[in-house]
């Protein structure tokens, strides 16, 4: 927590001397509990978000994520989601890294977890906090409330911006003045009628350092994003494959990116988190790629035990860590790579053999004679008649 935040909005609305102690109560046990910001939003969304939302999903933006498709109508809007809900508390913890995650991407045999994952699975901290918070608030008013982070159909970043906790950057993130880019997010509905915050004004100016930096060219516009191109999507969300064109634009990253939040200098005002459950974990942060590629099933459920990476499963984690193994230039990993060759995944596999192509061509040339045959994978098959040679990125 950071002592003093308040992370209200700047100009609250005024108040009956009840509504302002109910609010103020939320607020100090929110901070109390661990929060580093907290606001009031009414329980609605805007026309401009719910437009986005329409525009993303029209463009197929979502790529293969179909439950924001299927639940597009309660997403857009809080009600429709729960008809009682009234306000909205809007919380957010600070998450923010001690050094520049951008650094660990300069070492190639190391995969490089995104700062929000070196950790505990930050739905689990949030969800006791919130469900902490709210059972006081039940307990003070006799309301009824909801808790989510996440994982129900909320826009929880518009909410945020209504509830004065910061704006939506041009990356589309939240961020905030207090406390830069290293927020989650997580809210209580309720069907109490709270006095809504000062919505945050845009303070991204003529700023653009988000978009130049991503990687895979993610952002069709300022405020828009092409889920499909982003490396978050492509490592933790996208079931399949990945596209034979962006894979090189991965590098390291092996769960999750930073690039765009890292480059914004809102950043300057950011903290360090003192939250034992976000302090970044050795084997979580730069794992050596040798050893993630020697990780079976019960050996992957074993170190990422608590950890949202645990929820991608072996499979495709390994498929983004042999990828990173393919960027490396490291011909010592060739090693690391046979026996993934013959792995049950067709997704270990395919990864496997465009990495061997990517690292060593003799090697490749070899292993492909005695197996392209036997293989009866068509993604692997054509993993091993087309051969991604150059030099790794
Ligand atoms: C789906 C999802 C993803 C997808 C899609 C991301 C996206 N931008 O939509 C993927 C897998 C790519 C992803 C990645 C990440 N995610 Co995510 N994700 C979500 C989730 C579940 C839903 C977001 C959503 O509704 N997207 C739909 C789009 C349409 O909404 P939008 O981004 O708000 O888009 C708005 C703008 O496009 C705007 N707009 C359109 N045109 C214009 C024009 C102008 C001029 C303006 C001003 C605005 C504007 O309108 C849209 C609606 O508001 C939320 C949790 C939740 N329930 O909200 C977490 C969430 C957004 N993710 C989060 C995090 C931490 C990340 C990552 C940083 C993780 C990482 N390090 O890898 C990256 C960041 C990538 C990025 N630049 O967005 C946090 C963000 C916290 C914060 N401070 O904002 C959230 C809120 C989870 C949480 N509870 O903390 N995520």
């Amino acid at each position: 927590m950071v002592p003093g935040r308040t992370g209200q909005g700047r100009h609250p609305a005024p108040l009956g001397d009840a509504a302002r102690d109910t609010r103020a109560a939320i607020r100090e046990q929110a901070l109390a509990i661990g929060f580093d910001a907290v606001g009031f939003a009414p329980a609605a969304t805007s026309q401009a978000a719910k437009q986005g939302l329409t525009d993303f999903l029209s463009q197929g933006w979502h790529g293969d994520m179909g439950w924001m498709a299927e639940t597009a109508e309660r997403r857009a809007d809080p009600r429709s989601l729960w008809p009682h809900a009234r306000s909205v508390i809007v919380l957010a913890m600070n998450y923010g890294p001690a050094e520049d995650p951008l650094d660990l991407l300069r070492q190639p045999k190391r995969g490089n977890v995104s700062v929000y994952a070196r950790n505990r699975d930050y739905h689990d901290t949030l969800k006791k906090r919130l469900k902490r918070l709210a059972r006081g608030l039940v307990e003070r008013e006799g309301c009824q409330v909801k808790v989510f982070v996440d994982t129900a159909p909320v826009m929880e970043k518009p909410l945020a911006q209504a509830a004065g906790l910061g704006w939506q950057g041009k990356h589309t993130n939240l961020l905030s003045r207090e406390l830069g880019n290293w927020l989650f997010l997580g809210s209580i509905f309720t069907d109490l009628e709270l006095a809504p915050d000062t919505p945050e004004l845009d303070h991204c100016g003529s700023c653009n350092a988000c978009l130049d930096a991503c990687p895979t060219a993610a952002f069709p516009a300022p405020y828009r994003l092409d889920a499909r191109r982003c490396i978050s999507y492509l490592t933790i969300e996208h079931k399949g494959h990945i596209d034979r064109a962006l894979r090189v634009a991965l590098g390291n990253r092996i769960y999750g990116c930073d690039d765009c939040l890292a480059v914004c200098p809102w950043n300057k005002f950011a903290q360090r988190s003192a939250e034992p459950d976000f302090l970044p974990r050795a084997e979580l942060t730069a794992p050596r790629l040798a050893d993630l590629a020697a990780l079976d099933d019960t050996g992957f459920r074993h170190v990422f035990s608590g950890s949202p990476i645990k929820r991608i499963g072996r499979d495709r984690f390994l498929r983004n860590v042999l990828i990173a193994i393919g960027n490396s230039n490291a011909a010592e990993l060739v090693a690391t790579l046979r026996p993934l060759l013959d792995d049950p995944s067709p997704l270990v596999r395919a990864m496997a053999v465009w990495a061997l192509g990517r690292l060593d061509t003799i090697a490749f040339m070899e292993e492909r004679n005695a197996r392209i045959d036997a293989e009866s994978d068509p993604a692997v098959s054509a993993e091993w008649s087309s051969p991604d040679r150059g030099s790794a990125g």
